[in-house]
């Protein structure tokens, strides 16, 4: 492919408006696009400084080819390509630290957008408390003008726009959490107590965190894509990114200092997320994940593979018409058995190919919101949901880290040490289900939800994930 020119910007960079933490394909494939069809459609400097906290891969890749890359719609009937320019320039946060927070106190940059999922907010995933003995967390209050983490970010960024009289950014959090603005101000304000309690004030009374309700779906991009879009487009884009054709975006009203016109392009602003978000999070993410283990077990590589094993797909109607759907109020101007509808023919486009294992990652710190809260909802109704408790069960096979065939799965997951000692004891279930920071007190309390978690990790142990899904959907 080296003969192949590498795609390059026509025209100049947007002004930036926007500093956005977390340029992995998500990003690229959902808030980049949106704000790159605005700007082309309405105005205003929007223009994206994207900052990447780890490594330089995403730098390495969208430099050569002055940060425009291709963002290609796959449906069923084909690929459609479309070129996204809204991406300014790219830093790499541990090369230059304090560069990154004199950016966020330009007064330019009027929005700081968070893509770092679940673990890169430092908070306890069942009680969403900041973790203050976690390791990046310690590091940042250590050392506040130096910060790894997402959050020592923010926080160094609000307190140079303190010093310098400017209003606050706007913290907009585009991951998959329940009322995602309300946690990340609390694990800011949290942050900011600790190094100075005039600051943490101004911020709990300056400062603006709307919740967001995110959706698109976008598997990790593979070398063959960059290699086909290289033959089909006749330009080499490293930094390409796969999504289907669906998109939501759902944003709580109440900005410091504005933002893209995302209305015109379809972003709706609503006053209160919260019921955007319960139906996204139990209907889409908690079929996703029940998807990723019990498939994963089952032998299936990606979703698509997976719902098309027709017990699967009875698993995913089952979950929603007994088990989820009563938990759920209908948010405006949807229709919930239509929603699920249109995901399971989401699942089914055969041309995403979304691994079982992609979303396998990160359980402990996805379970609590996609899985537990419905189960605990459905307890409080004196109803215990089996198809449900068989998902807990098949997470804890899964990270165990051995599959149906005895080979070894790659489990990733912040907690994968604790995780593996406890699948190692004489009783995993009791031992697992024993981790406070994912399971709270109160449910493991319940002898009903922990009886139907030890039957069906029995049977998943003896008679396989695809035995017990198919008896639990007939
Ligand atoms: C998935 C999500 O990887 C995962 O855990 O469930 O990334 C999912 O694809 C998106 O939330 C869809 O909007």
């Amino acid at each position: 492919m080296t003969d192949i020119p590498r795609l390059r910007r026509q025209g100049s960079a947007p002004a930036p408006g926007i500093m956005h933490l977390g340029p992995g394909a998500f990003f690229r494939a959902f808030l980049s696009p949106w704000t790159d069809e605005a700007m082309k459609m309405a105005g205003g400097d929007w223009g994206i400084v994207a900052v990447s906290l780890q490594s330089s891969g995403a730098r390495d890749r969208l430099a050569p080819q002055d940060y425009v890359y291709t963002a290609l719609e796959r449906g069923p009937g084909g690929d459609i390509p479309r070129r996204v320019d809204a991406i300014a320039e790219v830093m790499v946060a541990p090369e230059d630290p304090a560069a990154v927070i004199a950016r966020m106190a330009d007064p330019a940059i009027r929005i700081v957008s968070l893509t770092i999922t679940e673990k890169g907010y430092c908070r306890d995933p069942q009680t969403g408390d900041l973790l203050p003995d976690h390791p990046d967390i310690r590091h940042d209050l250590a050392n506040p003008d130096k910060p790894v983490s997402a959050i020592g970010f923010i926080v160094a960024g609000l307190k140079a726009r303190r010093e310098r009289n400017l209003p606050p950014f706007t913290v907009l959090t585009c991951d998959n959490l329940p009322m995602n603005g309300r946690m990340v101000r609390k694990v800011v304000t949290a942050f900011a107590h600790e190094i100075d309690p005039a600051l943490g004030a101004w911020i709990e009374t300056d400062a603006a965190f709307p919740c967001t309700m995110v959706d698109r779906i976008t598997p990790a991009t593979t070398p063959q894509d960059i290699d086909r879009l290289a033959s089909s487009a006749g330009y080499l884009d490293e930094a390409a990114v796969i999504h289907e054709p669906f998109r939501q975006w759902v944003i709580e009203t109440g900005f410091t200092d504005g933002h893209p016109d995302w209305t015109a392009v379809g972003v709706q602003f609503v006053s209160n997320v919260e019921a955007h978000e319960l139906m996204k999070l139990r209907c889409l993410n908690g079929t996703h994940s029940a998807l990723a283990y019990l498939g994963y077990l089952a032998g299936h590589e990606t979703i698509a593979d997976t719902v098309a094993d027709r017990p699967f797909e009875a698993l995913c109607t089952s979950l929603w018409q007994e088990e989820i759907l009563p938990t759920l109020e209908t948010p405006e101007g949807e229709d919930l058995p239509r929603y699920c509808q249109s995901l399971m023919a989401r699942y089914q486009n055969p041309a995403i190919r979304h691994r079982t294992w992609q979303i396998a990652m990160d359980g402990s710190q996805k379970l609590p919101q996609r899985i537990l809260g419905t189960i605990a909802d459905r307890l409080a109704h004196g109803v215990v949901p089996h198809g449900l408790c068989l998902v807990v069960a098949g997470w804890i096979r899964y990270v165990g880290g051995r599959d149906e065939t005895g080979a070894l799965i790659d489990v990733r997951d912040p907690l994968v040490d604790s995780l593996r000692t406890a699948t190692r004891t004489d009783d995993p279930v009791g031992a697992v289900l024993a981790m406070d920071s994912i399971f709270k007190p109160e449910l493991t309390a319940n002898a009903g939800f922990v009886d139907a978690v030890r039957t069906a990790y029995d049977r998943l142990g003896r008679d396989g994930s695809h035995a017990c899904v198919a008896a639990l959907a007939s």
